[in-house]
């Protein structure tokens, strides 16, 4: 099945999904490989696994570059966190021609403005985008499209800038009315108290998905209870390499040896295993010309 048709069905499927942040191709795999059936590439992870900051400091063309590696590694739909679309209407409609070429099954973009600030700093002083020319994106972008399955996921950041609730759904319901496949609810808050409140009044017109970075603590069922259609884990990848990289660069720092360290990491042979390097032997037994030993000098 299409990668954009299988993010569709998850998308509208009778219970609540789950899809896991990667920031490269290596941690894409390891996604797929545990089970998910998608993959959000966040926006936040894959500047940080340059070590730039989460502010459109890369170019679009550059986290393009590395979602590619994403999408070549994998089997399962992607979904693009593509901040503001990287730029008007017309910057959309690029993004998603180049999203389907490189087998992206959706994008996901914000409603805010270029260059976007990550939703955890400093987002009381952070503008929305106007309704208007936020709609006109979406149009764009559904209007582009070619495969009927490619989504737009839109999100609306009114919680996460301190407005209120009849602005969240007053934007969800002008980007879903625009064609919208979903609406992302995002909110920053240490509970659910936000996300409930929406859902208590949206009556499910169309899939909404959450990011329940800061408030984790809420058991699952309680999103699924409340007509939740997918959960983006939005960083925990990167942040548990963090933590492991760390840990192993103190080690092997202090200790001057790679005793105590070896058993805990991942073998040589898993990276060969991860890279699929079976496939290029068996790939050299059918391609590459055997070098006979008649004709090796004598
Ligand atoms: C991301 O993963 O880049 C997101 C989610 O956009 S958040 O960091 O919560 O804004
Ligand atoms: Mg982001």
């Amino acid at each position: 099945m299409k990668k954009s048709t299988q993010f569709k069905h998850l998308l509208n499927s009778n219970q609540v999904e789950f899809i896991m942040e990667a920031h490269n191709g290596l941690s894409a795999k390891i996604v797929e490989e545990a089970g998910f059936k998608g993959i959000w590439g966040s926006g936040l992870t894959i500047s940080a696994s340059t070590c730039v900051r989460d502010s459109n400091e890369l170019s679009w063309t550059q986290v393009l570059d590395i979602v590619e590696y994403m999408s070549d590694a994998t089997t399962i739909p992607i979904m693009l966190d593509a901040d503001t679309g990287y730029g008007n209407f017309n910057n959309m409609r690029r993004l998603v021609r180049k999203l389907e070429q490189i087998n992206v099954a959706a994008a996901c973009i914000e409603d805010k403005i270029f260059p976007k600030c990550n939703s955890f700093i400093n987002s009381e002083d952070q503008s929305l985008a106007g309704v208007d020319e936020f709609v006109g994106k979406i149009k764009a972008a559904k209007d582009t499209q070619q495969d009927p399955d490619f989504c737009v996921v839109a999100r609306t950041e009114a919680f996460v800038v301190g407005r209120g609730l009849n602005e969240a759904l007053d934007r969800a319901d002008a980007y879903y009315r625009a064609g919208a496949d979903a609406i992302l609810v995002h909110s920053k808050i240490a509970t659910s108290d936000q996300i409930l409140a929406f859902m208590a009044e949206w009556h499910k017109m169309c899939p909404i998905v959450i990011v329940p970075t800061k408030y984790y603590s809420t058991p699952t069922k309680v999103f699924a209870d409340a007509g939740i259609s997918m959960i983006v884990w939005a960083n925990h990848l990167l942040r548990s390499s963090i933590t492991a990289m760390q840990e192993t660069a103190a080690r092997v720092y202090r200790e001057q040896n790679l005793m105590s360290i070896e058993k805990e990491i991942a073998t040589v042979k898993e990276i060969f295993r991860l890279q699929n390097d079976d496939e290029l032997r068996e790939a050299e037994k059918r391609y590459l010309p055997r070098i006979e030993a008649s004709i090796l000098p004598r």
